[in-house]
């Protein structure tokens, strides 16, 4: 299939005005009445035929104004159906299809979870439910008439407010008819039939309009669903608060399942989701997972402004929606927590997921240029780096003009599928800047590196800070333009303090504590400097770059107990143990023994001991950096065992010198008090799961037992959890007896048990290949459900360097063969997984080589999905 590009973008030929759906539920042949109010565009010619777009479609009927079409009038196929000479005034088309929801494993158009109907439209779903112009510009208003057996499924949902309800006389069956005023794009239709257990609430919205708000979740699960709910209230208040949003509708609809392609997803006033992110009481879910339930409801609900009132013209506009939307999130999150952590948080996600993204063959800018499945493109690059542009965007603007910016976008671009450029205008506009060169940044792709040097002259009082830019190569970009990037700053003093910077800085434009930095290589230079500061740079990580700037031990160690800015302080220690894990690696490799820096073990003991840190923070810096980080940072001829062997080192060398320190803080913070998911109770289980992380690696006798007794006491699945990662990962005595009992405890709650298939896929150690293979023949294990794939192989290949990356090819061997089964049921769930090998290229030549003939024996199937083939053709190419 052709590529798609932006610059074939052209206006839809046609409109859609009006849906009217009428959809006879049954789950092997689900009858489908769509209405379509067509109108030809003022720019179309007449006779210009009119092309549907159709997936996997059985046309069973087709009428033009009310009338039979006669054959010759038009052609249909499973994929597309085209109306030879449409009329040239406003028209109408009844189009019948029948579907089965039964068989569509593909979890893409209308599906069946445990026996609930539901659909997934986004990206290109509504296609698979009737012929349609299947593209986010075409805006309709879409009225729903949901029919099915009374018995089977009692609740019946659509976008919208409820109409109409009623019974089909002389059958089993009912129905419910839903309008939803707000025209959208197809991708957001939704419905849902099914038994399900209703958990109301209510909202009054700050105009004091009334809002019905509902949860519908299996039967059984009700009180699973408070924190959802109460996330939910709260993201509400808060997009009026700080956004000055307001929802729009009678009543705002989350139905919770277990199969489903992604998190979920913001059908307008319908939000459809894994059941993951709704779930949670303390027996079940970690502080993690009330972490991401919080967040997700907040991002679903946000889009209702910034993806649904507003939506995108096409999908090379994704970010424009969900970049926004993950910025809004994170703020969201960061309101209701602790924003240090919250920004530490969402950077090393965005360092360990799109950094080796943006560095690798799956590179694309945050708005890509081409595509060839759109749904590869869900990537952490658009939402991620999307979500960092927008912070820049405030940064530089200030919050202030920022809001300015955005409300003039509400204002001006309300009800309409728009671009970037048209975003990007609105904040031109509201602050009278040129955002031309800030633009680049969704255009180009790679991270950038900035390279640092500092000069202090003692003589002159003069500091100067040269700074360069640059981008790597990525595929399809050889060069690149200067960016702008804003880097937040301080310099600090011998005190420790911030200096107070008396005179105007010369050689950039600077703007509080932020230098802009625009051009290729700049030399900014601070007067009136009497000694040598340190210069603490991307404070806050104010642009998505690679820092080059090479600190001393010492700059480092103050910077670590010093700065100002929690982020630089958390960095430094983050920079220092990275600098120590990539020596220790090399030594490893070359068959010499690695001795951890004291220095380094020093700086982990002061910040344990600080008192000044809080719990989560502490807990934070005290997390080495992954091994897919240090490999990430190695960059290339990697060799996971021996980063496997220095992180181990450096644990066990922290561990032997602070073990006491780390005891006390074990003992000292466990068990107080009735368990409750807020950040200040959450950072205290952090920390003390953290030191328990460090003690056990001291191996002395009272340490096992100290983690049985955490696992086996514990009454919450945080410390559960924690300490059977720890009983298995550390392979303890009496792992298999806590993997036993885990799962008697769990075995009727399949989210608890992918944590038993997650803790078991990563754990490091050659018998795990096996065990991995072993799990997939466990009855509780099921490949046709997302979550279980994930939690068994995707979490074995992203999360188990060692193993993934064997260097018999086995583990590459396993993923491949799985991603070959996975994809003739679920293309997206396969060729997500099929991305674990996009650092393939980094390893050392003997695994590289067997990483390549794992993906080639992937592409060397013929009938592969649409999406695996993109995605093994560019990891290869
Ligand atoms: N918009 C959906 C994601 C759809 C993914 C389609 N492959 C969820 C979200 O970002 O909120
Ligand atoms: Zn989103």
């Amino acid at each position: 299939a052709p590529a798609i590009r932006l610059e074939d973008y052209r206006p839809p030929a046609y409109r859609i005005d009006k849906v009217h759906l009428n959809v006879l539920l049954e789950p092997a042949a689900t009858k489908v009445t769509a209405t379509l109010s067509f109108a030809r565009a003022a720019s179309t010619e007449e006779g210009t035929p009119l092309v549907l777009d159709g997936d996997e479609l059985t046309l069973t009927g087709l009428k033009l104004n009310g009338e039979d079409l006669p054959q010759t009038a038009y052609a249909a196929t499973p994929d597309r159906l085209e109306i030879q000479n449409p009329p040239a005034a406003p028209f109408e088309l009844t189009i019948e299809t029948e579907i089965n929801p039964d068989t569509n494993t593909k979890l893409m158009g209308l599906f069946r979870s445990s026996r609930t109907f539901c659909t997934q439209c986004e990206a290109e779903g509504f296609r698979r439910i009737t012929y349609f112009l299947d593209r986010p510009d075409v805006l309709a208003v879409y009225t729903t008439r949901i029919e099915a057996s009374k018995a089977e499924c009692p609740v019946l949902l659509g976008n919208g407010n409820l109409v109409e309800t009623g019974t089909v006389d002389g059958t089993d069956r009912h129905y419910a008819l839903w309008h939803d005023p707000h025209p959208k794009p197809a991708y957001l239709f939704a419905l849902v039939a099914g038994d399900l257990a209703q958990v109301p609430d209510r909202f009054t919205t700050a105009s004091g309009k009334e809002v019905a708000l509902n949860i519908y979740v299996e039967h059984g699960k009700e009180t699973l669903c408070a924190w959802a709910m109460d996330s939910l209230k709260r993201s509400m208040r808060w997009d009026e608060e700080v956004f000055g949003r307001e929802y729009d509708l009678d009543v705002f609809n989350i139905v919770a399942v277990s199969d489903f392609n992604m998190g979920a997803m913001e059908n307008k006033g319908l939000n459809i989701f894994n059941d993951k992110y709704v779930l949670a009481d303390p027996e079940t879910a970690t502080d993690q997972d009330y972490a991401n339930i919080e967040a997700v409801i907040a991002h679903e609900y946000f889009h209702n402004w910034t993806g649904n009132r507003i939506t995108c013209r096409d999908w090379f506009q994704l970010c424009l929606k969900e970049g926004l939307t993950v910025f809004r999130d994170q703020e969201f999150s960061a309101d209701m927590r602790s924003r240090p952590v919250k920004r530490i948080a969402d950077v090393s996600l965005l360092k360990s997921h799109q950094f080796p993204e943006d560095a690798g063959p799956l590179a694309h800018p945050v708005r890509p240029r081409l595509y060839h499945e759109i749904n590869n493109f869900y990537t952490a690059t658009v939402y991620e780096k999307g979500a960092e542009v927008v912070r820049m965007l405030k940064t530089l603007l200030g919050g202030e003009e920022f809001r300015a910016g955005l409300d003039l976008y509400f204002q001006r671009h309300d009800g309409e599928a728009t671009t970037i450029e048209a975003f990007l205008a609105c904040f031109e506009d509201a602050a009278g800047i040129d955002l031309s060169q800030f633009a680049l940044w969704y255009d180009q792709a790679g991270t950038p590196v900035v390279t640092v040097k500092t000069h202090h002259d003692p003589e002159r009082q003069t500091f100067c800070v040269s700074l360069s830019q640059e981008i790597p190569p990525v595929p399809g970009q050889k060069s690149s333009k200067p960016a702008v990037i804003p880097l937040r700053f301080g310099l600090l003093g011998p005190n420790g303090e911030d200096m107070e910077i008396t005179a105007p800085a010369e050689g950039a434009r600077i703007a509080g504590d932020v230098i802009v930095l625009e051009k290729a290589q700049q030399e900014v230079t601070f007067r009136n400097i009497p000694s040598a500061p340190v210069l603490s740079l991307l404070r806050d990580f104010s642009a998505p770059v690679r820092l080059d700037h090479k600190l001393t031990l010492e700059e480092l160690q103050f910077q670590a107990a010093q700065d100002s800015d929690p982020f630089n302080r958390w960095q430094a220690v983050q920079t220092l143990a990275m600098q120590d894990l990539v020596r220790l690696a090399g030594l490893i490799r070359k068959g010499q023994p690695g001795v951890p820096s004291e220095d380094v073990i020093r700086v982990f003991g002061s910040v344990l001991s600080d008192m000044s840190l809080d719990a989560q923070l502490k807990a934070q810096a005290l997390t080495l950096p992954s091994e897919a980080d240090i490999a990430q940072e190695i960059g290339k001829n990697v060799d996971p065992d021996a980063v496997h062997a220095a992180r181990r080192l450096l644990r066990q060398a922290v561990s032997r010198q602070h073990g006491d320190a780390f005891l006390a803080v074990v003992t000292g913070l466990s068990g107080d008090g009735a368990y409750s998911p807020n950040a200040a109770a959450a950072g205290k289980r952090a920390l003390s799961n953290r030191a328990l992380y460090y003690y056990a690696a001291t191996g002395s006798p009272d340490a096992a037992e100290l983690v049985w007794e955490r696992f086996s006491a514990a009454d919450n699945m945080t410390d559960r959890l924690a300490a059977l990662t720890l009983l298995v990962h550390d392979h303890m005595p009496r792992e298999t007896e806590a993997l036993d009992r885990y799962k008697a405890r769990h075995e009727t709650n399949s989210l608890a048990m992918d944590k038993w298939f997650m803790v078991q896929a990563t754990a490091p150690g050659e018998e795990t290949l096996a065990k991995v293979r072993a799990l997939m023949s466990q009855p509780l294990y099921d490949a046709g459900n997302p979550n279980r794939v994930r939690a068994l192989l995707q979490s074995f290949a992203t999360g188990n360097p060692t193993q993934f990356a064997r260097a018999d090819g086995a583990g590459f061997e396993l993923i491949a063969e799985s991603i070959l089964e996975i994809d003739k049921r679920n293309p997206q769930v396969a060729s997500r997984l099929l991305t674990s090998f996009r650092s393939w290229r980094a390893l050392d030549p003997q695994r590289s080589a067997l990483a390549e003939s794992a993906l080639l024996r992937v592409s060397s199937c013929e009938d592969l999905s649409r999406d695996s083939r993109d995605i093994v053709d560019r990891t290869l190419q």
